[in-house]
């Protein structure tokens, strides 16, 4: 485990305090009970440059303030310090009725979330810690037996956060909390299943976070570029990602919300550009074709990039929708597409693109021909790939590297995320999983994690990785 500077080291004996059974609401100064909501830092810095807005934490204060329960504060590990942590704690422990944690799998942000955690497990008027986020969706039983953590709540935040605070204010049962998970108190309660479609997204208090912090001059998009989130879920069924797991349903502010809450953030921020990170922004292809029009009616002059998957594409050429040419049209510098491979026996039977090579080359090259920049992704090393199929992997970037503009590549290695189909092909195949929550922590996708991929695998992928990375002129 990784210990942040100034916090002390977690004891895995911390006995477990009266408030983690919920049993007490600790009275404010006058004012309603407060909420402490953590994103730890990801030590993720090597690999992508810039910072990014955390909406897990504003998608749950947003239903908090809405309840009228509680006040909330937001606290992001990558933009505060350890000694910021403390100094939090120091002022408002004492009127905290629980702190929340977001976790992902991986860079280190599990041990910063417990090194947190630990730290105010020291303090004698510690609430309930309850761990969420992709990590815990598909990890929640191991989370939640770890000695640090109270509680977990599987899946999406907004659904559970205000019901699992209710029940600790005594106002509902705590055995209604959707997704919840607790070994305490000398039982093991679990909640029923949380609805797995979303909403709620949009129109978030932006005001909890020092935004203007968050806006980058990013050289593919803008000089004054925020990311943003406007949808959950999936419809594609690609066998190592983890919506696949999660099985939420996709769910997705309608085009107009959007362009209001876009045209609120440039009035507020004065931000040129926008980055989207939904796992597909364009599985709604009339949401999409609204967006876009909606962008160039109401003038509003903004680069904007996001994710798509290739079959979107063909999709919108089937019905005649000149989608590209809308995207370009309104703005959009880049699109971020996860390719995958260049085998069509990869594609087809390891990673369930449901596209062949053609079709993928195809595709980029529309995307080229309207001058939009595309940014691949691919993946070497699944259990089971030979290194014939890993070099149709590279030829596909030789042949796409002729495009103009010619496209970003990124060559990941293989990771085994819990839950995918391609997790069991992988324990299969000899990859030994962390068995603990610290073990998950240091799972590093950017290293090779399976006893199948060598160094040079590993150092080619490296080679054939170009991204622009210079900011904007
Ligand atoms: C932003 C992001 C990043 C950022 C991290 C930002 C930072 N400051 O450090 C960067 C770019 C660094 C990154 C990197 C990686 N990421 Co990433 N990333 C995302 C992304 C695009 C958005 C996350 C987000 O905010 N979503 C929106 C919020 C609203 O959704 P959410 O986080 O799921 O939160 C909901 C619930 O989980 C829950 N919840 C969340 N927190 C909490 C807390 C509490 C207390 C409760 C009750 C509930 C709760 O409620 C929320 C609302 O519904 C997601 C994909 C996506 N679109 O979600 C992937 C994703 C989180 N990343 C993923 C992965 C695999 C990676 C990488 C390994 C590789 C990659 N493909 O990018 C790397 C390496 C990171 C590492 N660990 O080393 C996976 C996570 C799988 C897992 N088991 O953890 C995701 C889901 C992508 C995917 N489909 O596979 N990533």
């Amino acid at each position: 485990m990784t210990v942040m500077l100034g916090m002390p080291a977690p004891s895995l004996t911390t006995p477990t305090p009266a408030a983690a059974c919920g049993t007490a609401a600790p009275a404010g100064p006058g004012g309603r009970p407060l909420v402490i909501l953590a994103y730890p830092k990801i030590d993720h810095e090597k690999n992508y440059v810039y910072f990014w807005m955390p909406f897990a934490l504003l998608t749950l204060a947003k239903a908090l303030r809405d309840s009228g329960m509680v006040d909330v504060v937001l606290f992001d590990g990558n933009q505060q310090d350890a000694a910021a942590w403390e100094k939090l704690l120091d002022e408002e422990l004492e009127r905290t009725l629980c702190i929340g944690v977001s976790i992902m799998t991986g860079g280190s942000q599990i041990g910063h979330a417990l090194d947190m955690v630990a730290s105010a497990k020291t303090r004698s008027h510690c609430p309930p810690v309850v761990f969420g986020g992709p990590h815990v969706n598909v990890l929640a039983e191991q989370t939640a037996a770890h000695p640090l953590v109270d509680a977990v709540l599987q899946g999406p935040g907004q659904n559970s956060i205000t019901t699992y605070v209710a029940s600790l204010l005594g106002r509902t049962r705590r055995q209604d909390v959707p997704g919840l998970v607790t070994h305490r108190c000398g039982q093991t309660l679990k909640g029923p299943v949380n609805p797995p479609r979303t909403g709620a997204m949009g129109a978030y208090p932006w005001d909890l976070l020092d935004i203007p912090r968050y806006i980058r001059d990013d050289p593919t998009v803008a000089k004054r570029t925020l990311n943003y989130i406007s949808s959950q879920g999936c419809v594609y069924v690609c066998d190592f990602c983890y919506e696949l797991v999660y099985q939420r349903k996709y769910s997705a502010m309608v085009a107009d919300d959007l362009l209001r809450d876009i045209a609120d953030l440039k009035a507020r921020y004065g931000i040129n550009g926008v980055k989207f990170y939904d796992a597909d922004f364009f599985v709604h292809l009339q949401r999409s074709m609204g967006f876009c029009e909606g962008l160039i009616e109401r003038g509003l002059d903004l680069k904007w990039a996001a994710s798509i998957n290739p079959n979107d594409i063909l999709k919108a050429r089937k019905k005649g929708l000149p989608l590209l040419e809308r995207i370009a049209a309104s703005g959009c510098t880049r699109l971020l597409m996860g390719m995958e491979s260049g085998n069509d026996r990869v594609l087809d039977e390891v990673v369930k693109k449901q596209i062949t090579r053609e079709r993928l080359l195809d595709v980029a090259r529309e995307i080229a021909d309207n001058g939009i920049l595309g940014s691949y992704t691919f993946i070497v090393g699944f259990p089971g790939e030979s290194e014939a199929e890993m070099e149709d992997t590279y030829s596909l970037i030789g042949e796409l590297r002729g495009l103009s503009p010619a496209p970003e590549t990124r060559v990941h290695l293989f990771a085994p995320y819990p839950g995918t189909g391609l997790y069991d092909k992988a324990l299969e195949h000899g990859f030994v999983p962390p068995d603990s929550l610290e073990g998950w922590s240091n799972f590093d996708y950017y290293t090779s994690l399976t006893p199948w991929t060598s160094e040079a695998t590993a150092e080619r992928a490296r080679d054939e990785t170009r991204m622009r990375l210079a900011p904007a002129q």
